[in-house]
């Protein structure tokens, strides 16, 4: 059975949420974050880098969230809800590209700033000229791109939208996203999906 390793509180509730969304059964570990936020040495059982998510399925062991949510839908999206179909080579593309992109360029200047904030010493000249420049240039980007669709690619729930929603709440974390109200309504509504709330129960988080 599809193993899931989530650890408490982060990104792998999303990938519940694709798992939940898909109607897979699996089994769950829960790991918890020492008092710097970090997760301990347990989770390196699951896997070398000792991160999460991390899933088992069938003999296969599988980190990055971006990576997991291909093969889940590969593998178990049979009905072809959540991603183009491969003849469509161009839609495909963009799916993939804004699948890559949370991970690939939304996430870092976000988990700078929450750096930031925690840091106790003097802030940081040249990372806070970065995120100062870097968030609003992602978020306004995604903003625009989001538009008056429901969804990121359109009007249905596709692959991308599970790692976006996990950007657009940790701006909402952070109190950066007011600038962006289709970005806040997005992340709203998207949390408020039954399949997202029986993540929320089944990993408390
Ligand atoms: N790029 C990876 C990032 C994985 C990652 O950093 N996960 C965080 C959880 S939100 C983690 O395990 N942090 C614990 C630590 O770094 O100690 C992915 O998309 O899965």
């Amino acid at each position: 059975m599809l193993h899931v390793h989530h650890l408490r509180i982060g990104r792998s509730v999303f990938t519940v949420w694709l798992i939940e969304e898909l109607g897979l059964d699996y089994e769950l570990s829960i790991y918890e974050r020492d008092a710097f936020g970090r997760a301990q040495d347990d989770l390196k059982a699951a896997h070398p880098l000792g991160k999460s998510p991390v899933i088992e399925d069938d003999g296969l062991l599988l980190a990055e969230s971006g990576a997991i949510a291909t093969y889940l839908i590969d593998r178990y999206d049979g009905e072809g809800r959540l991603a183009p179909s491969r003849e469509d080579v161009k839609a495909r593309a963009i799916w993939t590209q804004w699948l890559h992109y949370t991970e690939g360029s939304a996430f870092a200047p976000l988990l700078l700033k929450l750096l930031l904030m925690r840091e106790t010493s003097p802030t940081p000249a040249l990372i806070s000229m970065f995120t100062e420049a870097e968030v609003p240039r992602q978020l306004s980007y995604v903003e625009d791109f989001l538009g008056d669709k429901p969804f990121l690619l359109g009007d249905s729930l596709q692959g991308p939208d599970f790692g976006m929603t996990y950007i657009a709440h940790m701006a909402d974390r952070l109190e950066v996203l007011d600038p962006y109200p289709r970005l806040g309504a997005y992340v709203k509504r998207n949390m408020a999906l039954p399949s997202f709330l029986r993540a929320m129960e089944r990993t408390g988080g």
